[in-house]
């Protein structure tokens, strides 16, 4: 049993102090959830393994009175086993597969351009320690390309990204929380996609107005004083607006501003529901100028 309600959580963070990796940041919320305060060992990704006393060359890693746990799902998993009075994180065996799924593709949606487009930020905001290594390891991940090109491309276009949300908006349009009137572990995944965002976002991602600021306000509002910082769990100082980004002439519509329209988006309660679908595939009304 976790001594005074504490689990020691190894992270893995930036200069500023706040954390950089998207799996760490699900399990900060996910200790939050379970109602744990948290003991921080600091550091960042110079020295994981003598850190961890040679447990692990990753981040996460969690300390339970004694008891190691390596990796974020493991530690979701182990929380939800050990602790089964507490909050549920994986309040049901489908969350698991459908929240992989949809991290799967916020990974390739999302973390794959804005990694590409912040890759020079993620370097220059580490510990001054991780430049050389994050520069050497980053690089070799991308193909041996040098960061400051693939940045500069990745910025150029970063407007390509926020459209490509849109089913992610749709699904929280209707819904409070992935979790339904809660937030769960789904919530916490994805999340963090936005969370390691944040921590490096020279520049916004998203526009001011992106529907998506409700939800992410909302969770990154969540868990006040665990951190150990003023306001919530993802309100470190060192972390970046992820709103503002400005639009050039020529870059597309953030997302959709017409109502929701077809089969996905709407409930088929009767024909009048159908009616403005119904007449735009029919002809009898103009379809809205596909954006
Ligand atoms: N499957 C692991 C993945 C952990 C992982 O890959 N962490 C990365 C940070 S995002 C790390 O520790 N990287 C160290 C490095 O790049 O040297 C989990 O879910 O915890």
């Amino acid at each position: 049993m976790a001594k005074n309600n504490t689990i020691t959580l190894y992270d893995l963070q930036l200069a500023s102090g706040c954390t950089i990796s998207p799996f760490v940041w699900a399990t900060k919320y996910a200790l939050a959830h379970k109602g744990f305060d948290l003991d921080i060992v600091p550091g960042g990704f110079t020295g994981i393994a003598e850190r961890t006393g040679g447990r692990s060359e990753r981040l996460p890693a969690i300390v339970d009175d004694g008891h190691w746990v390596l990796d974020s799902w493991l530690i979701a998993e182990y929380l939800d086993e050990k602790y089964p009075d507490r909050p549920t994180l994986i309040t049901d065996p489908s969350v698991k597969p459908l929240t992989e799924f949809m991290e799967g593709w916020l990974w390739r949606t999302a973390i794959g351009p804005w990694f590409a487009a912040y890759i020079v930020d993620y370097r220059d905001l580490s510990l001054p320690v991780d430049h050389q290594y994050v520069t050497e390891t980053r690089e070799r991940m991308l193909g041996g390309r040098k960061l400051e090109e693939v940045s500069k491309e990745g910025k150029a276009k970063l407007a390509e990204v926020p459209p490509t949300l849109e089913p992610f908006r749709a699904v929280l349009k209707t819904n409070k929380w992935l979790g339904g009137d809660k937030p769960n572990y789904a919530d916490y995944r994805a999340l963090s996609v936005f969370l390691w965002c944040a921590s490096v976002a020279a520049i916004p991602p998203l526009t001011e107005d992106d529907p998506l600021r409700d939800w992410l306000d909302r969770a990154f509002d969540l868990f006040p004083g665990v951190g150990g910082h003023a306001g919530g769990l993802g309100r470190h100082p060192g972390m970046h607006t992820l709103f503002g980004l400005k639009l050039k002439e020529g870059d597309p519509e953030p997302f959709v501003k017409a109502g929701a329209i077809g089969g996905l988006q709407t409930r088929n309660t009767g024909i009048a529901s159908t009616k403005a679908e119904t007449d735009q595939i029919t002809g009898k009304a103009e379809a809205p100028a596909a954006s």
